[in-house]
């Protein structure tokens, strides 16, 4: 019986690279520009991740915290008070923490009071406004603008989006979506075309803040834990976990429509920007690829319930997601190819959570 050729002399001779070695001497043998080429990336990665991702000894990423955290309130003196045109957001449409700014501003209906500024992310990876204002034209200068009109200084820390702008005094209000949400969701009530709807009340605040801090840790950072891990334990950690508590959250979610019963709340809200762009980008390009969220039976109807309430899906822009994760956002991908799919029209079938 004939052997086939051994693949290995088939590639040395259909490789010129070699050939031309051989013949000139001028290029790198092949071997040793692949492992030239992966120890550059390698370092290169490493120090790109520890500027974008600051770790701890074991490899783990750690977030920074947010350091704008004022609140608007209609209290006597206070710095910030409601009104209508005064604020701004500014967000980006691939930021799964600016998108719970922009899913309640619509469940709110607060789109006329609150004006909206899309960011997008340049080559060098700042966000960068589409025109120019407050003299400004990328978010980092918004940032020292900012700092300097509250204390005449530079500003040292990371310049992220979400931002609530006050353009009366040119400073940043907050810029923690966390907190956001819930300035959105009480201290505009009077210009709220959804004023009724509380989504933190005090009854279910116990509940909410306790998924909040589960969900916070193992999903909405969670993901960011497994694509920015610097080790393989620390990936398999954060991967654990993010699974374990998607699991917990499905079982949860069998005999409840919303997180905290039949009320949707600011966890939902908060959930549901990480669940949209779960199968999409953070399943390949953050190797969260256990399962997808369409495969869990409860999980998948809940994604498609809260992306068909008025005005979410309004909220949801796809190739905004992909351009950014799988572009200039994080340097995950050198290739810089956006993949075409997934095709998520499911989001739109029945969910039938309602009965
Ligand atoms: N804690 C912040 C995190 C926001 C955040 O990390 N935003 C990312 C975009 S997805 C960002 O602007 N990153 C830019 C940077 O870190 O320089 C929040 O929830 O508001």
């Amino acid at each position: 019986m004939s052997q086939p050729q051994s693949s290995l002399n088939q590639t040395s001779q259909a490789i010129p690279v070699q050939n031309k070695t051989q013949k000139t001497g001028k290029s790198l043998p092949l071997g040793l520009i692949i492992k030239l080429g992966k120890f550059i990336w390698s370092t290169m990665w490493h120090v790109m991740m520890s500027q974008l991702a600051p770790r701890n000894k074991s490899g783990e990423y750690i977030r920074p915290q947010s350091q704008f955290r004022n609140f608007v309130s209609s209290t006597e003196n206070s710095q910030y008070p409601p009104e209508a045109s005064r604020y701004r957001l500014y967000v980006g449409l691939g930021c799964p923490w600016a998108h719970r700014t922009l899913v309640t501003l619509a469940l709110k209906g607060l789109e006329t009071t609150i004006s909206v500024s899309i960011v997008s992310p340049s080559a060098a990876g700042i966000w960068v406004l589409n025109e120019e204002e407050e003299g400004c034209r990328t978010v980092p200068e918004i940032y020292n603008l900012a700092q300097y009109n509250l204390t005449q200084s530079q500003y040292q820390g990371r310049c992220t989006v979400p931002i609530l702008w006050d353009t009366q005094t040119q400073t940043i209000v907050n810029n923690e979506s966390a907190e956001i949400i819930v300035i959105l969701n009480s201290q505009f009530n009077q210009f709220a075309k959804n004023f009724a709807l509380d989504l933190y009340p005090d009854e279910l605040r116990e509940s909410i803040d306790k998924w909040n801090e589960k969900i916070y840790h193992a999903v909405n950072n969670g993901v960011y834990r497994c694509g920015f891990a610097q080790t393989q334990s620390a990936y398999e950690q954060a991967c654990n976990d993010l699974f374990t508590t998607l699991d917990e959250i499905d079982i949860a979610l069998a005999t409840s429509r919303y997180l905290c019963g039949d009320q949707l709340t600011l966890a939902d809200v908060r959930l549901f920007t990480t669940l949209f762009r779960f199968d999409v980008v953070y399943y390949g390009l953050f190797k969260c690829n256990r399962r997808r969220i369409q495969d869990y039976q409860n999980l998948g109807a809940y994604l498609r319930d809260l992306y068909q309430l008025s005005g979410v899906a309004d909220t949801c822009d796809l190739e905004s997601v992909k351009r950014d994760y799988y572009g200039n956002l994080f340097p995950l991908n050198p290739g810089g190819i956006i993949p075409l799919g997934p095709d998520i029209s499911y989001l739109l079938k029945p969910h039938e959570r309602n009965h």
